[in-house]
């Protein structure tokens, strides 16, 4: 579409900008490698992937565009070993689209601090450290992104998923996957390096959702993702009258490296401690049972810590339910369960803010709505609502005014559907 072959356009005037030599007189496209990878909507099941649990969602056609060229140079004399290395040379065309020259080998350490080239080397880092020993990889590449950055919406993981796609059909699927031979599963595989690189080059304890959905999904489905076994399951709502999703966005940002996140990711530790008292079976929250959860109580030393884990036990359900409703096409069922993750959310994992609950509340008052909820990691980012077709017009302007005339700003709402997870685009 439109927004893919302007996307298209600024990476590869970019990529002309800076790397085309002037000898040859311009540009020359013909070996160029252009890899996609899109942002991601999460229907339902939030914070339970990182203590293993179910999420649902699927990916946007908001994407980021990786465009460039690369070569992989493996050296034959093998009496001499020196670590792999590699030689980066990329610009964004998001911020000051200055030229940035990095060198890493597969001996480096993450920098002491992030910054946005941390998720670019951290990517490139889990393929140099598969490569044989002394070659070279030589990249250079300009990217260009539509995803917007910091809503909750995975702009991220987007990044990641596309320099990772991008270095596999540089370096090849044998010289990419020879470490895991006996896995097929490459976009599965893909999405645990993209998140080992938001863990260990980034500082973001993370779960897979967001890694996986934009390397895995399929145009016009969701995953439903079992966060244990890595497995995913394709999930089409059914063709019956099929509801629209409308995306609406807070533009507020709470708390961004704040530590909220990693504050929940401990909580649940501490809360999976206490249910291992009632329950030694229990390895993870996603072992627990609503029981188990009212049982392990009086082991807790707080409110907080059962509040949490009664969030992620009724989600992880709540996401089962759901994907069985979508096939059947029970869009009430389906709004009813996103209606409650949002209270579920908002009171007892406390991830929301007054700004999406404002979003939440305008679009649950509408007509045609079936239901509506925070997505993503929340503090701010964006709110999901199912609406009947005829209807999602309206919900758009309502949001949209009623939302400005609360906050003074724009939530900017779109109409989505499950696109493309990432892949190779051809010319
Ligand atoms: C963020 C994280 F990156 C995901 O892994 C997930 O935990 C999500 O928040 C909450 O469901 O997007």
């Amino acid at each position: 579409g439109a927004a893919m072959a302007s996307k298209l356009e600024k990476a590869s005037n970019l990529f002309q900008q800076h790397f085309s030599s002037s000898a040859s007189g311009g540009g020359d496209d013909d070996d160029v490698t252009i890899a996609v990878a899109p942002g991601r909507v999460n229907l339902i099941g939030e914070h339970t992937d990182y203590t293993g649990g179910f999420v649902l969602p699927f990916a946007i056609e908001y994407s980021c565009v990786v465009y460039g060229q690369g070569k992989l140079t493996t050296s034959s004399s093998s009496s001499l070993s020196s670590p792999t290395q590699a030689s980066l040379s990329f610009v964004s065309a998001q911020g000051s689209q200055e030229l940035v020259q990095l060198q890493i080998t597969s001996e480096s350490t993450p920098p002491e601090k992030s910054s946005w080239t941390s998720y670019v080397c951290g990517t490139v880092f889990q393929y140099l450290v598969d490569l044989p020993q002394s070659s070279h990889l030589e990249l250079k590449f300009a990217m260009a992104s539509d995803v917007p950055l910091g809503s909750g919406l995975s702009s991220s993981a987007s990044l990641e998923v596309s320099i990772a796609r991008f270095v596999e059909a540089i370096i090849g699927t044998t010289f990419a996957f020879s470490s895991c031979e006996d896995d097929t599963n490459h976009a599965k595989i893909r999405a645990m390096r993209c998140q080992k690189a938001e863990n260990t080059w980034c500082n973001s304890p993370c779960g897979i959702m967001d890694q996986y959905i934009s390397s895995a999904a399929t145009k016009g489905g969701l995953l439903m993702i079992d966060c244990t076994s890595l497995e995913a399951h394709q999930t089409l709502m059914a063709s019956t009258e099929r509801p629209l999703l409308v995306v609406a966005n807070s533009n507020v940002q709470h708390d961004i490296g704040g530590g909220e996140y990693p504050i929940r990711v401990k909580q649940c530790q501490t809360a999976t401690t206490a249910l291992q008292k009632v329950n030694p079976q229990i390895q993870n929250l996603r072992d627990a049972t609503l029981e188990d959860v009212e049982q392990a109580k009086e082991h807790m030393k707080d409110d907080v810590s059962y509040r949490r884990a009664k969030h992620v036990v009724t989600e992880n359900a709540r996401v089962e339910q759901t994907k069985a409703a979508l096939e059947q096409g029970d869009w009430k069922q389906v709004g009813e369960l996103m209606n409650q993750s949002h209270a579920s959310m908002r009171d007892d994992y406390e991830v929301s803010c007054r700004e999406i609950d404002m979003l939440v509340e305008i679009a649950q008052k509408q007509p045609g709505v079936y239901g509506s909820r925070l997505t993503g990691g929340g503090f701010g980012g964006c709110t999901v609502t199912l609406v009947d077709k005829s209807q999602a017009q309206n919900l758009v302007e309502t949001l949209q005014k009623e939302y400005k005339a609360k906050t003074g700003k724009d939530c900017d709402p779109f109409q989505t559907q499950p696109a493309q997870g990432a892949h190779i685009l051809t010319l």
